[in-house]
């Protein structure tokens, strides 16, 4: 398969992203997302399983995965993983006693492989409450600053005005878009189908082969994405 065929369906896949809003219960997931698509929201309730919409924005078509965020559901959280392009972190700005666990979920949901590439946006929701928390305040309490793993920016909103839910957004598909073409991934994109075939060959022969572990993680989640389907063997 030439070159021109593998950059056509990465072209292809680029125009879709599929994004994954997590967070605790009560934080405004299910407004949000309702919002975002022009709804009505004065009518939300908690959500046990999880909603999906698929929009078209800015050329892009979106796959928004919004998964109920109480405790007993959590654990199903791994099960949308796969395939995330961005992650959507909500926080109850005005929720300061849950601001802990908080900074826990987030933080064990950076470490899962199948994220690793992923871009993440922070929103700070809620905003038009009084005594909400600003973003300042919530990216120091939930250690933003420590993350290194990541492209992640933390945006103050309010699910219920619709302040700021499109500069979030477009920031998130901005980043994505933009990691999933510069030069360095197209290279990168070859290199691993050449490490991966090699790597093939070499155990098909009984070898070991140990794949470089330098390259950034998001670079690889973005290669094995867009080439999914081809296979060069
Ligand atoms: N004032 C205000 N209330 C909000 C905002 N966003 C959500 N809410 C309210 O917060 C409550 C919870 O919102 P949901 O959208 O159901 O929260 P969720 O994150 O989807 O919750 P789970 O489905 O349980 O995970 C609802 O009563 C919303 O009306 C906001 O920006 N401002
Ligand atoms: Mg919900």
């Amino acid at each position: 398969m030439g070159l021109l065929t593998i950059l056509k369906k990465m072209k292809h896949k680029e125009r879709e992203m599929r994004l994954l809003m997590l967070g605790l219960d009560n934080a405004g997931k299910t407004t949000i997302l309702k919002k975002f698509n022009g709804e009505d929201v004065s009518t939300i309730s908690p959500t046990l399983g999880f909603n999906i919409k698929t929009l078209e924005h800015k050329g892009f078509k979106l796959n928004i995965w919004d998964v109920g965020g109480q405790k007993s559901l959590r654990s199903y959280w791994r099960n949308y993983f796969e395939s995330t392009d961005g992650l959507v972190w909500v926080v109850d700005s005005a929720d300061r006693l849950r601001l802990e666990d908080c900074r826990q979920e987030l933080s064990s949901l950076l470490q899962e492989e199948r994220l690793s590439g992923a871009t993440l946006l922070v929103f700070a929701n809620k905003q038009d409450l009084p005594g909400s928390l600003n973003k300042e305040t919530i990216r120091e309490a939930l250690g933003l600053d420590d993350i290194k793993t990541h492209h992640w920016c933390i945006i103050g909103c309010s699910a219920v005005t619709g302040e700021n839910l499109l500069t979030g957004v477009d920031w998130l598909l901005d980043d994505i878009a933009a990691s999933a073409v510069t030069g360095e991934n197209l290279l990168t994109g070859v290199d691993w189908l050449l490490d991966d075939n090699a790597a093939r060959v070499f155990t098909a022969f009984g070898c070991t082969f140990n794949r470089p572990h330098n390259r950034r993680p998001y670079v690889w989640h973005h290669v094995r994405q867009r080439f999914a389907d081809v296979n060069i063997v």
